[in-house]
């Protein structure tokens, strides 16, 4: 994650054009949050034993991955947004049901009450998250339709790379420790951490090295009337 922050640091350094930076500071603050994060739970900060009276060993909640992906879940929509030329109304629309999404998995992981109840948090996170992924493909892709072809199809990469990969978080999710512990934490940890740099670096990557589209998309919006 570090390494990503710096790659991306080394490639927004020359940009001066002050619309164009918004694509660059969005991305570097992604993986830097994640360093953070990776720090805290490595340094054994991020992490708090849950006693719970259904098994007799607490369950081990890293609850630094959630304020990573408070914020981290947000500016990786806002950089679709962006692309896409999307309205106020539309990134408040997703930063709204993203913060809901994340919220809700928190209190699912650090409810003690009942292995339902767990669930039952799980389930409204996941419903927030497929309202999400409903705005994601409707209202968002159709704004982005209005943008040139390379505009539009690096949307369309990035927006599909995000289905597929966000669709695997509350899977790893249920059948991890905090779940139906189907699989252990080790396991959970490791699946997390390549979706986490994927999501994160992978996606950053993609953006920032189509540097001609991302001017393109800056056109654009300059010359579009706003809404
Ligand atoms: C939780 C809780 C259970 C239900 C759902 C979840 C969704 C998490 C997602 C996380 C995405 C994180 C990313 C991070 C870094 O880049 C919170 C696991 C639906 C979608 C993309």
């Amino acid at each position: 994650m570090a390494l990503g922050t710096l790659a991306f640091l080394a490639m927004g350094w020359s940009e001066t054009d002050l619309e164009k930076q918004e694509y660059y500071i969005v991305t570097i603050f992604i993986p830097a949050i994640a360093t953070v994060s990776y720090f805290s739970m490595a340094m054994g900060y991020g992490l708090t034993e849950l006693a719970v009276p259904w098994q007799s060993q607490p369950l081990d909640i890293y609850w630094a991955r959630y304020a990573d992906w408070l914020f981290t879940t947000p500016l990786l929509l806002l950089d679709l947004a962006l692309l896409a030329g999307a309205d106020r109304n539309t990134i408040a629309t997703l930063v709204g049901l993203d913060v809901g999404m994340i919220l809700t998995g928190l209190v699912g992981a650090l409810t003690t009450a009942s292995p339902g109840m767990r669930i039952a948090w799980w389930g409204i996170s996941t419903g927030f998250f497929l309202v999400l992924l409903y705005v994601l493909v409707s209202r968002l892709s159709s704004q982005a339709a209005a943008r040139s072809g390379d505009v539009a199809s690096l949307f369309g990469t990035l927006r599909n790379l995000v289905i597929v990969l966000w669709t695997a978080y509350p899977i790893v999710w249920i059948v991890g420790t905090e779940g139906l512990g189907l699989v252990g934490l080790y396991p959970e940890t490791a699946a997390f951490m390549v979706l986490d740099l994927t999501a994160k670096v992978g996606f950053g990557f993609v953006l920032l090295r189509s540097r001609n589209v991302i001017d393109q998309a800056v056109e654009e919006a300059a010359g579009a009337t706003p809404s």
